[in-house]
């Protein structure tokens, strides 16, 4: 602890006075991140650092000359573009005897302040280097561990540099940019790419910086979080924003969207529903007139409570969800039994102030859904469109997302509790083994009428004071959830695979096989056929672009449209012009597949729903496979940890749900060693699915629960969840 107190001083004495931010002890970089996700006391722009110790080949004779890396988390830190940028041989990361007897630190402790305790006969053979990322941008804090894992201090490159310089007689200190590596390693992989290995046509000045031009290089098995983050960053669907839980949806993205909105849009108006606006603020009065609703909620609930600098006279919330502010305007505009059903929708943003790990798309601070809320005078008609509705969500999902879920009704643990019953869409992450609320409608009863006084006369009665009926409501939500449920389950290693349906490019079409002997007339030729092929193609509906960009290979392109997940490529060379017909290349499986000119609209359409076709049911066969049967108790937990979802004979208490729970959270599988890598995680229960198994079938009286023993009454699915 002392060698930490000395590094703060020493950071005070170059000028730089906020102490440590405190913290639970960070493992890695997620859990670092995690951590600080949500913590108070942050700058509001940092990025968090990896610092590595390298050592090249060298005679043994030679004293050792180690190279130590202080590079923002997410840069590609290739010791092979490292060595060859400083002319060293053979880099390779330094063995424990190095860190301890030379930095006196371990793996896992690695930290620039390490170079303060390298001994001064050493000094002098130790290289630094600085990536460039990290000094670029002076509103940018760097974020290290200040020798501990349990503390975070943030400097300034200024701060950074000054410390470095600090050290006696520490002399090599290089600035590198692994943007510019990275980017220039990933051209010349395209480049090797077959269809790109002729000479090229023009001088190709492809810019080697910015992380748009990136590819995707984390692997979606080897780590799943930093894979989903630069699927979504690189692909530019989404951005990162200076609020923590808070994102960009950039056009890639908002175009899904806008899918899913006009498709399920077109769905509620058939069914009645017509789309209206309530303001996004809640006065406390109102948000809290449903104590019992709210109640589990309230800290999620995010309050306005200044104009300028004034206090506002009463704090405002915004909207969670918007059942208190629109359920006493209908109490003011339902009089009779002829002003039902009342069905009205909204698409907005709601707020909800997570304090759990954010993840894009999954669970943000705001996010952008559509909300509806129906009144009606009778329970089966209400009970109708909570089932009509759920019917549009597993639409949304399989129809255009091709993503299959699993509908079902929610157990009582796991229901709105404001409402009667929940009905659900679950889908499920192969990767992580967990599954994931899609969207739920909710058949609310007559619970949200009797609070907000939504009544009206018996049609029926034939007193004078007829007596009040309280209407049935339902309500249901479907929010951008969604696009992140697809992200994780298409998405490949090279980025972002997006079905047909909700793409905003479906085919791109990349002018090829040109050289630098190709003639002008060949050249345009074949830019011409691309521009004609597209002119085609969007006349036929279909959303093609044409990449004619002069300056770029045709392998660069591959992957920057591979990374953005257009389905389709259509490549055009000269020999294909010469047989009058393209080369078709999948997104999705990579199948390639040589198209006649002549039939172009045709074959591209059935090819488009043939993708489409294609990952639904390839997603839908992973599902089914991951989906088992566990008929003891034993097998549930092994069954959980090979990354499955469980149907099993349930008895429907909730007492038990909470056991099944604590039994499959690590805390309580004891420390077996087998059990080491299962996730902490306790199961729950996603759904009492409508499809139940029919073999073998539950048997009243007689099929028994797998936890507790008593009856089952039905299947239930359980998982490990988001
Ligand atoms: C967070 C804060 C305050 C969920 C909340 O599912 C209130 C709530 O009521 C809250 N989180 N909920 C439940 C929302 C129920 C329901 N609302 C309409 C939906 C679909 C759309």
């Amino acid at each position: 602890m002392a060698d930490v107190n000395a590094l703060v001083s020493k950071l005070s004495s170059l000028g730089f006075n906020d102490p440590p931010v405190e913290h639970a002890a960070a493992e890695n970089v997620q859990q670092w991140a995690d951590i600080l996700t949500g913590a108070a006391g942050l700058p509001p722009n940092y990025v968090l650092t990896k610092s590595l110790i390298f050592k090249p080949k060298q005679p043994k004779s030679e004293s050792i000359a180690p190279v130590v890396v202080i590079a923002a988390n997410e840069s590609e830190t290739s010791p092979k573009a490292i060595g060859a940028e400083l002319k060293l041989k053979d880099l390779r990361f330094a063995s424990d005897e190095v860190l301890k007897d030379i930095f006196q630190t371990a793996k896992g402790s690695v930290s620039p302040f390490a170079l303060a305790q390298v001994p001064q006969e050493h000094v002098g053979n130790v290289r630094v280097v600085i990536d460039k990322s990290l000094l670029d941008n002076a509103d940018t804090l760097i974020a290290f561990h200040p020798l501990v894992n349990t503390r975070t201090v943030f400097i300034t490159g200024e701060t950074l540099q000054s410390y470095i310089r600090s050290i006696d007689g520490l002399d090599k200190v290089t600035v590198m940019d692994f943007a510019a590596q990275s980017a220039a390693s990933s051209t010349a992989a395209a480049a090797k790419k077959p269809a790109a290995a002729k000479p090229a046509a023009a001088p190709k000045v492809e810019e080697a910086t910015g992380a748009s031009l990136l590819g995707v290089t984390a692997s979606k098995e080897g780590d799943f979080p930093k894979w989903y983050n630069q699927v979504l960053t690189r692909s530019e669907m989404l951005d990162y924003y200076d609020v923590s839980g808070c994102y960009i949806v950039r056009p890639l993205g908002y175009f899904v969207w806008q899918q899913i909105q006009e498709f399920f849009d077109a769905g509620i108006r058939s069914l009645g529903v017509r789309n209206c606006y309530f303001p996004m603020f809640v006065s406390s009065r109102v948000l809290e007139r449903e104590k019992d609703h709210i109640e589990g909620f309230a800290p999620e609930v995010a309050w306005v409570t200044k104009a300028g600098s004034k206090d506002l006279e009463e704090p405002l919330a915004i909207r969670p969800t918007s059942e208190t502010v629109m359920y006493p305007y209908f109490a003011k505009w339902i009089r009779s039994y002829r002003d039902l059903p009342l069905k009205i929708n909204q698409w907005c943003s709601v707020v909800r102030w997570e304090f759990k790990n954010p993840q894009p798309f999954l669970r943000t601070r705001e996010f952008l859904w559509q909300e509806g809320h129906c009144a009606h005078f009778t329970k089966d008609e209400a009970m109708t469109e909570v089932h009509d509705i759920l019917a549009l969500y597993r639409r949304v999902y399989e129809e255009l997302l091709a993503v299959p879920v699993i509908e079902g009704v929610k157990s009582e643990k796991e229901k709105f509790a404001g409402g009667v019953a929940t009905t659900t869409v679950e889908g499920f992450i192969p990767t992580t083994g967990r599954g994931i609320q899609g969207g739920t409608s909710h058949y609310l009863g007559q619970n949200f009428s009797k609070m907000f006084n939504v009544v009206v006369e018996d049609p029926e009665s034939t007193e004078a004071e007829r007596p009040k009926i309280h209407v049935h409501q339902t309500s249901w939500g479907l929010s951008t959830r969604t696009i992140g449920v697809m992200v994780m389950i298409h998405g490949d290693d090279k980025g972002l695979v997006l079905p047909p349906r909700v793409a905003e490019t479906q085919v791109i079409i990349i002018p090829c096989g040109l050289t630098v002997k190709s003639s002008d007339e060949d050249r345009r030729r074949i830019a011409d056929a691309c521009l004609n092929a597209e002119a085609r193609l969007k006349m036929a509906g279909v959303r093609a672009e044409s990449d004619l960009r002069e300056n770029y290979t045709p392998g660069f392109k591959y992957s920057h449209w591979e990374v953005r997940g257009v389905p389709l490529r259509l490549e055009i060379g000269p020999k294909d012009l010469d047989k009058q017909s393209v080369l078709s290349v999948r997104r999705d499986n990579a199948d390639k597949a040589s198209m006649a000119l002549d039939s172009l609209e045709e074959s591209v359409k059935m090819m488009l729903i043939n993708i489409q076709d294609t990952m639904l049911a390839k997603a839908r066969a992973t599902l089914d496979s991951r989906v088992k049967l566990v008929l003891k108790w034993e097998d549930f937990v092994p069954t959980l940890n090979s990354k499955c979802l469980t149907l099993i004979p349930w008895c429907e208490r909730e007492e038990c749900e909470d056991q099944i729970k604590d039994r499959s959270s690590r805390d309580s599988l004891g420390d077996e060693p087998e059990d080491e890598k299962a996730p902490s995680m306790g199961a729950k229960s996603l759904c009492l699915p409508f499809k139940q198994p029919e073999n073998p079938a539950i048997v009243p009286g007689e099929t028994k629960c797998i936890q507790c023993g008593e009856n089952a009454k039905r299947y239930a699915l359980f998982g490990r969840s988001y």
